[in-house]
């Protein structure tokens, strides 16, 4: 009901961040791409496999002056996923921690960022090259307010254009630039990549480096789809400049998950040179953000410790929408405000101080425990706080009571208008 919609109100807007004045609508009027980066995990972007670039093109982004990377941003996904990471973006709600909210609670009322920049004249999208019903997706998308879902229908899978999962992300990415060609602009499209996914095959002519060499053919595999999957981005980027399409719009890009499950920590172990103690383990879940905003020219490497929740401030303030009245979680990570903060689905966290994992408070930086454990205690007690907040509005469908205009809650006359 309303009164415990009105005590999330309260802890929502006291934790809320002002945009960054310098970079408050620096994407207005563009159109916005957000492609998913299927299971890529941070350690290997700027990192060698036996004498081999993993990332090559992903690495040039970091140094790029029309990009900005996040190095010390992690994904907070539970059981859901792919689903969990595109419910964080587009609602800057925390996933579920019993299963994937696309399958349990479908039928709620969002207020998604689709939703949003539909209201602000957008036509906005899914790309997937797979079945629309995978994770409840079709569902789902319409209660998010999304025009349109590109699925599997709407690909032509040639010969050799299939690997793994499904259609290989360089004809996905191709296909789903010829769909934006067709599309209202400015447009909103999320796309999500598959190829880089467990149990990472690929076809011998997409091997563009060796295999590793551990005891886990998982982790051996992955270096190699990684590799690929950075190589579609490479040909994303040139699809959309050969089409036209570049100049005029913003590219965002995020890894969904983790690749590498801690059942192959002794083939890491062996990779990184080290033991993977819980706060190494936690620094694994570190998944890359890529802002690209062509023509930008002040690229840098940003060093704010964040998470996917934080993704939907940050990127409509970019495109110069407020979220000041939403009802959300994330903050902007551009803002001065911004807290470093990130909650895992599990209950671990992160501040630019503490990492805090198995019951235990580390030090951000050295991964020793810190000496004075009550430190994290603070930190502790807001996760649990916060993961239920953000449950309670999942589980009672409270959204429903609450106006996203005015930032006030609903009438029951209100309430009750479909
Ligand atoms: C499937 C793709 C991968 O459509 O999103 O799903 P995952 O197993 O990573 O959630
Ligand atoms: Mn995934």
């Amino acid at each position: 009901d309303g009164s415990e919609l009105t005590e999330v109100t309260n802890y929502v807007r006291s934790n809320q961040a002002e945009p960054s004045a310098e970079m408050f609508g620096k994407a207005e009027g563009r159109n916005l791409i957000v492609v998913t980066l299927e299971s890529l995990q941070t350690f290997t972007l700027n990192n060698e496999m036996n004498g081999q670039t993993i990332t090559p093109f992903m690495n040039e982004l970091t140094e790029d002056e029309d990009t900005i990377y996040f190095p010390n941003f992690y994904h907070q996904t539970g059981l859901g996923k792919t689903s969990d990471s595109e419910f964080l973006l587009e609602t800057g709600l925390y996933p579920l921690s019993g299963g994937a909210v696309f399958f349990t609670h479908s039928g709620n009322e969002f207020n998604s960022m689709a939703e949003k920049m539909g209201n602000e004249g957008y036509s906005t999208n899914v790309q997937h090259a797979n079945t629309k019903s995978f994770w409840n997706r079709d569902m789902m998308y319409e209660s998010m307010g999304i025009d349109k879902f590109y699925d599997i229908q709407s690909y032509t899978v040639g010969e050799g254009q299939a690997v793994n999962w499904g259609m290989k992300d360089i004809p996905f990415f191709e296909q789903s630039v010829d769909h934006m060609t067709e599309m209202e602009q400015p447009f909103y499209s999320r796309l999500l990549s598959l190829t880089n996914h467990h149990p990472f095959t690929l076809d011998e002519e997409d091997k563009l480096i060796d295999e590793y060499d551990s005891n886990s053919g998982t982790l051996n595999r992955y270096f190699q789809t990684v590799r690929y999957l950075d190589e579609a981005v490479k040909s994303l980027f040139e699809d959309l400049k050969e089409q036209g399409l570049y100049e005029d719009s913003i590219i965002v890009m995020y890894g969904d998950h983790y690749g590498i499950s801690d059942n192959h920590n002794a083939a890491m172990e062996q990779y990184l040179g080290k033991e993977i103690t819980p706060y190494e383990s936690a620094q694994l879940q570190k998944v890359p953000l890529f802002v690209h905003i062509p023509g930008y020219g002040e690229g840098h490497v940003n060093e704010e410790v964040g998470g996917q929740v934080d993704m939907r401030s940050t990127i409509l303030h970019l495109m110069g929408m407020e979220t000041d009245k939403d009802m959300q979680f994330g903050g902007d990570l551009f803002s001065e405000e911004h807290e470093e903060f990130v909650i895992f689905r599990d209950g671990r966290f992160v501040t630019d101080e503490y990492v805090y994992a198995a019951n235990v408070c580390y030090e951000n930086g050295t991964g020793e425990p810190v000496e004075d454990q009550t430190l994290c205690d603070p930190y502790a007690e807001r996760a649990i706080q916060e993961l239920q907040y953000s449950e309670s509005i999942i589980n009672g469908d409270l959204l429903r009571f609450y106006d996203d205009q005015s930032g006030q809650l609903k009438t029951i006359e209100e309430s009750e208008q479909p």
